[in-house]
């Protein structure tokens, strides 16, 4: 064999992304990547990690943890970390520039998951209002937030011919009709938490009921924007496009269907402003799509480049994650591409307050006044919304467990858009002492979907689109 070469530190950090040759650490081996940059499928992301450690990036990318991979990276080593910079055989020092240095401050009652990447959900108290504030609209990021600049950003949109066209936000804003709608967000995770408790353990961020939030958004149509770029959208069967991709600043990717896209009553947005204010960090300064009625990890924040494909997106959010599969099946022995891309979602409920109401009080004994009671009794209160634009028509609680159920009285909320894209609040008060253990709730939607009962029969192994009866003990024992 080759004798090894050993190589400093110092030497690799020279070889960053602004050298010549580019070189990145695995392990405690080294890799000249340079002439491999430009086939990297994530694009120009991969300069993160050149002069550095790759290793904290594919524990976030990990996609990149599998062999084939692995024997790419091999046919670029050139040598081994200098045992003089290992400690404990490891590389010494900070290798990587945190690539989350720029990520926002947030509001302290967001329920912090994970912190980088941030994975916030919406606390139940802040769940009680049609429209959630921007501070505690839940977040949920794949990887580091981009630092961007509404005066420098644009954003490309590519047609099947492989032609482009460039827009600023100043194009954006001066040259399409604005217009705003309402619309919630749901992440195909949220209750997964419920499903770890209600069947097994489902991988993933447990969350709990506030991987959801409401907003009104504004912004321009998608399907102006493609009609400006040179796109027949009216007439868009004579063209090889079947799926519109997103590509974001910092690498996420997704994909929609062309129809949802072209739609004129599909309200697909590119958003510059939330809830009256421009985008927060979060939630994708300067641009975001908004797909509504679509599962939220369609909706991509900072987004840079838009591709009419003949295929779905290529990230591993469109072709991976985010897919459901029979309570059998787990990671092992699934065919990923054996099920469809989670789009529109199914009919969703959830409680997030159950109140008692006392008669002893002079508040308490007002607001059993608007209820009709002269008596103790439980409030309780909650969202229900479901995907595609179907309307909620019903919400059916139960305070016996399961046994018997009543309707909620849903409450009006000012939606905007073409059909019913954001959730509708509920409320249900009974008499305390018809309050058995435990409540649940179940909606129905415009299509009479209904949710199922079971967990079990629901389960899935990524515990996505969980959404069996909540049901939540009374008194609430957390
Ligand atoms: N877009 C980018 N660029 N990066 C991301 O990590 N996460 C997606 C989607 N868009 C994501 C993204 C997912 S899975 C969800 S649930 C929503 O953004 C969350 O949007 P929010 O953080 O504004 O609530
Ligand atoms: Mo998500």
């Amino acid at each position: 064999a080759e004798p090894k070469r050993l190589i400093r530190l110092d030497e690799v950090r020279q070889h960053g992304k602004d050298a010549e040759r580019k070189w990145v650490i695995k392990g405690t081996r080294v890799f000249d990547i340079t002439d491999w940059i430009a086939a990297h499928p994530g694009g120009p992301v991969i300069l993160h990690a050149v002069g550095c450690s790759i290793d904290p990036y594919w524990n976030i990318f990990t996609i990149h943890q599998k062999q084939d991979v692995y024997d790419v990276l091999e046919e670029y080593f050139i040598g081994d970390i200098d045992p003089r910079d290992l400690v404990d055989g490891k590389v010494a020092g900070r290798d990587v520039e945190d690539p989350f240095v720029n990520d926002p401050t947030r509001d302290t009652r967001l329920m912090q998951h994970t912190q980088k990447p941030c994975n916030a959900e919406t606390p139940t108290d802040c769940l009680d209002s049609y429209i959630t504030p921007n501070q505690t609209f839940y977040v949920r990021n794949h990887l580091w937030v981009p630092e961007l600049d509404e005066k420098t950003h644009t954003l490309t949109v590519e047609l099947p011919d492989g032609t482009e066209k460039e827009y600023t936000l100043h194009d954006l804003r001066s040259k399409f009709q604005p217009f705003s709608i309402t619309a919630t967000l749901q992440c195909s995770g949220n209750r997964r938490k419920h499903m770890t408790a209600g069947a097994r353990p489902a991988t993933g961020l447990q969350w709990d009921v506030g991987a959801i939030s409401n907003a009104q958004w504004t912004g321009v149509r998608l399907r102006d924007i493609l009609c400006d770029a040179g796109f027949p959208v009216n007439d868009c069967d004579s063209e090889h496009a079947k799926h519109v991709q997103f590509v974001a600043a910092e690498a996420y990717g997704a994909s929609i269907p062309i129809e949802k896209a072209v739609d004129p009553r599909g309200d697909v947005m590119l958003a510059y402003e939330m809830n009256g204010k421009p985008l927060p960090p979060d939630h994708g300064y300067p641009l975001r799509v908004l797909v509504p009625g679509h599962t939220a990890a369609r909706s991509v924040k900072w987004i840079e480049k838009i591709v009419l494909s003949e295929e779905e997106s290529h990230s591993q959010w469109q072709r991976r994650d985010y897919k459901c599969f029979g309570p059998n099946k787990t990671a092992k022995d699934v065919d990923w591409s054996s099920a469809p891309a989670i789009q529109e979602t199914p009919v969703q409920s959830a409680i997030t307050s159950i109140k008692d109401i006392s008669r002893s009080s002079w508040q308490g004994r007002r607001s059993l006044q608007k209820y009709g009671l002269d008596e103790d009794a439980v409030k309780v209160e909650g969202y229900a919304f479901s995907g595609g634009g179907r309307e909620i028509i019903r919400v059916d609680v139960s305070a016996d467990g399961g046994k018997s159920w009543e309707q909620a009285l849903l409450l009006p909320g000012g939606s905007k858009g073409h059909k019913a894209w954001s959730w509708k609040r509920w409320e249900f008060v009974v008499p305390k002492r018809v309050a058995g253990k435990q409540f649940v709730v179940k909606a129905v939607d415009e299509s009479y979907n209904s949710q199922p009962e079971s967990y079990e029969a629901q389960f899935n192994f990524r515990g996505n689109l969980t959404t069996a009866w909540h049901k939540v003990e009374y008194p609430r024992t957390s």
